[in-house]
């Protein structure tokens, strides 16, 4: 069957979607069609993501926007720019946003799926021209269609989600993504408006030298997660930390590494949020053959009690993200 065959690099993303679509005969297309629909809105937020140096510069020649109002900030504007994609799409009845309280009711009945996202994460690199990236989840309903979507519908573990990605902006665009059957990453091409499969079937490394956690806060780490630590000092790993989740994941997913973020005294359950940071990267790489945890227990068997609850999180190589696992349960 030809279309089982993998896709070349240089496949445009729209036609891997459809390729995919073909290889379940029953699908009906409407997972697919919400992929595209993310994937518009990332190429809109990518489009101001690039023009956002200039806004003070427009702003001093009096360059206001139509309704003379202040530019809002990028967070806002992205969060504005995935909602309405989703929204007119039609397929999500519901979505979590890092950016509301409480979950959105698109008024779309009929959508099957919910959508959890973080539309523009690692808020502090936003206006200082640091890679920041865009985070996404998508789970089956579980309530029947023609009504609004429930909390039961939003309280899923990550084990139940049927895609997920992320989009990285940095020195180039990349949507990366996974719908349960390995993980392929797509490199935008502005000038087409294209985005072109350049990283087929990623598998992260096994292990890795690169360690990435914030050691302002080492202070405060537990006994297992200091020792965790000290051992990447004392095997002389390279210490690497951005503060953007996306891109420091996606560098040690494509490198072989770890990325930690622990409970810390300012976090006591950790920062990162479980539905639309740890999850989705959760799924990924586990399909990439890496490893995700609390520094216990599997990440994607956590069992949400709330939208924006927090966990630790610990994601990477197999074999590290397993070492440090030891670590803290040798913990006294
Ligand atoms: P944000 O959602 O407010 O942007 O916070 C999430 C970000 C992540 O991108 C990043 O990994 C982490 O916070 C960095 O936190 P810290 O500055 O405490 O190291
Ligand atoms: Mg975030």
């Amino acid at each position: 069957d030809a279309s089982k065959l993998a896709l070349p690099v240089g496949t445009t993303l729209d036609r891997f979607i459809m390729r995919k679509q073909e290889d379940f005969p029953y699908a009906t297309g409407e997972l697919s069609q919400l992929l595209r629909d993310i994937a518009l809105a990332a190429k809109i937020v990518n489009r101001e993501i690039n023009r956002s140096g200039l806004i003070d510069i427009a702003g001093a020649y009096g360059n206001q926007n139509v309704q003379g109002e202040e530019q809002q900030k990028l967070d806002v504007v992205a969060n504005i720019r995935f909602i309405r994609a989703l929204r007119n799409g039609g397929e999500a009845c519901t979505i979590i946003s890092e950016e509301d309280d409480e979950a959105i009711d698109t008024g779309n009945v009929q959508g099957k799926y919910i959508v959890a996202i973080d539309p523009l994460d690692g808020s502090s690199n936003i206006d200082v021209n640091v890679s920041i990236g865009t985070i996404f989840s998508v789970y089956r309903r579980v309530s029947p269609t023609g009504q609004p979507g429930t909390a039961a519908d939003c309280l899923q573990p990550g084990t139940h989600q049927v895609a997920a990605g992320y989009v990285i902006y940095g020195s180039s665009t990349m949507l990366v993504y996974t719908t349960g059957n390995g993980v392929n990453g797509f490199t935008y091409e502005p000038s087409l408006g294209e985005f072109f499969l350049s990283h087929p079937d990623i598998q992260t490394p096994r292990t890795g030298t690169i360690y990435s956690i914030n050691e302002g806060s080492s202070n405060s780490f537990s006994p297992g997660v200091a020792a965790f630590v000290r051992h990447c000092q004392d095997a002389q790993f390279s210490a690497r930390y951005i503060g953007s989740l996306v891109a420091d994941f996606h560098r040690n997913l494509l490198k072989g590494g770890i990325y930690l973020y622990p409970a810390t005294a300012k976090n006591p359950a950790g920062k990162l949020r479980l539905m639309y940071e740890c999850n989705p990267l959760a799924f990924i790489v586990e399909q990439a053959g890496g490893r995700s945890s609390n520094g216990y227990a599997r990440t994607l068997e956590l069992e949400p009690a709330a939208c924006h609850q927090r966990c630790p999180f610990f994601i990477g190589s197999p074999e590290l993200v397993a070492l440090a696992e030891r670590f803290l349960a040798q913990e006294t």
